[in-house]
């Protein structure tokens, strides 16, 4: 496929918002093509689309975070939108509890919506966002390696916020990308880009890839700082959500109450944030989000080994290989 070709493109993909400066600076770095043949750039060890390296820097200048604030990060198909949902309605659950004439948020709107990006929204249309309309506490959701987000929480005068970080396989979170991409560009690429992607996928050549070094980067960092980095993964919590969704309140310092216990608060908020509930809402069914993206394309299967559906034992073997050599020795294991 020809990047020429006229597609649904979000912005973050473009190249029509950077600075001259960045210009520059795009011009000295490592460049490569994704499998539609846009341009990307290694800017220290991540690939970005040039729109997205701007907003990065913008975000590195200029987003500083409170005390109270909360990021999520996320490896792109990760469990992105489960995770904002469930921390949305983790950390709000008192306010709704105490007014339940007030329809859920949740209900309403899609979760990109209450928990923005920092470089795909905020900072992707203004270098220095009017951050205060959110209510507090803050929380904002991120793509970005946790290297290239310490560049602006470490430089905050206030103490550290909590990061939470959620990934998943990297078969499934291909097979995701790739009906991702396929929803997103509003088409039905064909067989041979499905094997660029991958080839693409496994160099690492990805917008914010290597995968492997986004992974790598938060399970070191939670290692390093337990109080306020939260390693999760997909799995697990589809595995065991009532341990999941309890861990994430203590980590957020938000934890059930015995009454909530008692009340099942937590299983309420399981239910709220399920896929087939977020999913079948007209909300997250019609329309587009506030950066444009149709709001459906973020629900799908939801399944854990629906890679199996879609790669060749060869490209299960070629993942897994590369994926077994990467995280060696860092005690990080992914099946
Ligand atoms: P993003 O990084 O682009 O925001 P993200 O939300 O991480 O995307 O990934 C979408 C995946 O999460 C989809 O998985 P699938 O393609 O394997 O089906 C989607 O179905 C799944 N997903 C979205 N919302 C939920 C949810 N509430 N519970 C469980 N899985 C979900």
């Amino acid at each position: 496929m020809e990047a020429s070709q006229e597609l649904h493109l979000p912005n973050y993909m473009k190249d029509d918002n950077t600075s001259q400066e960045t210009n520059n600076l795009i011009s000295s770095l490592p460049a490569d093509k994704d499998f539609m043949g846009y341009s990307l750039y290694n800017y220290k060890g991540c690939w970005y689309y040039p729109n997205t390296l701007q907003a990065v820097l913008d975000v590195q200048d200029n987003f500083r975070p409170q005390k109270n604030d909360i990021i999520l990060a996320s490896l792109p198909k990760g469990g992105t939108t489960w995770l904002k949902s469930l921390v949305f309605a983790l950390v709000h659950r008192e306010k709704y509890r105490e007014n339940p004439q007030i329809i859920h948020p949740l209900l309403s709107q899609n979760p990109h919506d209450l928990v923005p990006f920092l470089e795909i929204e905020l900072y992707a249309s203004s270098h220095t966002p009017d951050l205060a309309k959110f209510p507090s506490p803050m929380i904002f959701s991120t793509h970005m390696h946790l290297n290239a987000l310490h560049e602006a929480t470490t430089k905050s005068s206030s103490s550290p916020c909590k990061i939470v970080y959620v990934c998943r396989g990297l078969k499934d979170t291909f097979v995701s990308g790739w009906h991702y991409k396929n929803m997103l560009h509003r088409t039905k690429m064909d067989q041979a880009s499905f094997e660029l992607m991958f080839d693409g996928y496994c160099r690492g050549v990805t917008l914010y890839g290597p995968y492997w070094e986004h992974m790598l980067s938060y399970w070191k960092g939670s290692l390093e700082d337990r109080e306020n980095v939260l390693f999760m993964r997909y799995e697990e919590i589809i595995e065991e959500p009532l341990i999941q969704v309890k861990r994430l309140a203590e980590f957020l310092n938000c934890p059930f109450t015995e009454e909530e216990e008692e009340s099942g608060s937590a299983e309420e908020i399981l239910n709220l944030c399920s896929l087939r509930n977020l999913s079948n809402l007209e909300i997250n069914k019609k329309g587009t989000t506030r950066i444009g993206i149709d709001s459906n394309v973020f629900f799908r299967k939801g399944e854990v080994g629906d890679w199996k559906n879609h790669l060749t034992p060869q490209m299960a073997k070629r993942i897994d290989e590369v994926v077994e050599v990467k995280l060696r020795g860092s005690g990080l294991i992914f099946q």
